[in-house]
């Protein structure tokens, strides 16, 4: 009822429509009508009452609601469910649970702040609320747990293709899970997966982006390494609208892998990378180690040029030195 009542609204174009009309048209009390409103209201949408003429919606909400995904929705299997949270210790332990549960494939968490938001290795993820998309993604992928990490390039290049799509902004990716704007982080995505030695349960991939925090709200150990999509533009960017557009870019690039293998991303992944043909330092699970960074190979896994020859770098963290270092 509420979602009818807020279509007649948006018919409407910013107009009044009066209480006695509404409640007409649905079939419910003037009363009723009122409480509806009132709950849109609190949803975040700006709607004027005014005695005589009725209600206007003057602004749509900028919360990250159910029925503004799915109105904005171009997907056929990502977002069909949608689980929405004002809060949440999480966005990727809420999937987990259901994944475990059995809920469908591209069932979405999301959420307007997170209060334990995770990186990988437990590191913490920066989630403060109505500023940011916090996003995971539940995947049951017909390919074997080997190709798992290989769900996370697919991701940057679907978050970065929506970025660059919706922001102008020339966005690129550095291996293997952040998106880097003006050389500053503003997305990170967490891979994490149950599986089978020769199947995988579920994938959950968890993203987070960050849309329109200003950069004097970092905490001060992010303030020169972190940046929002806002701040890069010098505007405010419509989340449902960026959230929309990364959906159905992940849709298409999980389409083109389930068809034709991992090849296309590999290749999409080169284009956007900002790590290849750099100098990096990496800091591996157990070394560290400086050298150029060629190529990826079939695996995902980034190859460095040493001294010493080709080492293969399969998980860890990589700096990009400043193109003035040798
Ligand atoms: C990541 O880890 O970059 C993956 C972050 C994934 C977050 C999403 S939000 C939705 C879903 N639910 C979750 O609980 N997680 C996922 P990593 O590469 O380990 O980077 C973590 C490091 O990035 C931290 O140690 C900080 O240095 C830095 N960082 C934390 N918050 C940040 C932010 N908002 N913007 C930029 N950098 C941040």
């Amino acid at each position: 009822m509420r979602t009818a009542i807020l279509e007649l609204l948006k018919q409407k174009a910013g107009e009044y429509i009066s209480g006695e009309d509404i409640s007409q048209t649905m079939k419910v009390s003037r009363t009723a009508v009122w409480k509806h409103i009132r709950t849109l209201k609190q949803d975040g949408y700006a709607i004027e009452s005014h005695p005589r003429l009725g209600y206007a919606l003057r602004k749509n909400t900028d919360r990250l609601l159910p029925a503004e995904i799915k109105a904005n929705l171009a997907c056929t299997v990502l977002g069909q469910e949608i689980y929405y949270f004002n809060e949440i210790d999480s966005t990727n332990n809420q999937a987990k649970k259901l994944a475990v549960d059995g809920c469908p494939e591209g069932t979405i968490v999301v959420a307007e702040a997170q209060g334990d938001g995770r990186g990988r290795l437990s590191r913490s993820w920066f989630s403060p609320y109505g500023k940011g998309i916090f996003l995971s993604v539940v995947l049951r992928p017909p390919f074997s747990p080997m190709e798992a990490a290989k769900c996370t390039l697919m991701a940057a290049v679907a978050v970065n293709r929506a970025i660059n799509d919706v922001t102008g902004l020339g966005c690129g990716i550095k291996w293997p899970n952040d998106i880097l704007c003006q050389d500053r982080k503003v997305v990170g995505i967490l891979t994490e997966m149950s599986a089978e030695i020769d199947a995988i349960n579920h994938i959950v991939i968890g993203i987070g982006i960050n849309v329109n925090i200003d950069q004097q709200d970092f905490p001060s150990d992010l303030a020169t390494t972190a940046t929002s999509l806002a701040v890069a533009c010098g505007r405010p960017v419509s989340r449902i609208k960026l959230l929309s557009i990364i959906l159905a870019e992940l849709e298409a690039v999980y389409t083109e892998v389930k068809k034709s293998g991992f090849e296309p991303v590999l290749a999409a992944w080169r284009a956007q990378s900002l790590t290849l043909g750099r100098k990096v330092n990496v800091h591996g699970i157990d070394r560290n180690f400086s050298g150029e960074a060629v190529d990826i190979d079939d695996d995902g896994a980034l190859l460095i040029k040493t001294p010493q020859g080709i080492e293969r770098v399969m998980a860890g963290d990589v700096s990009i030195r400043p193109a003035s270092s040798s």
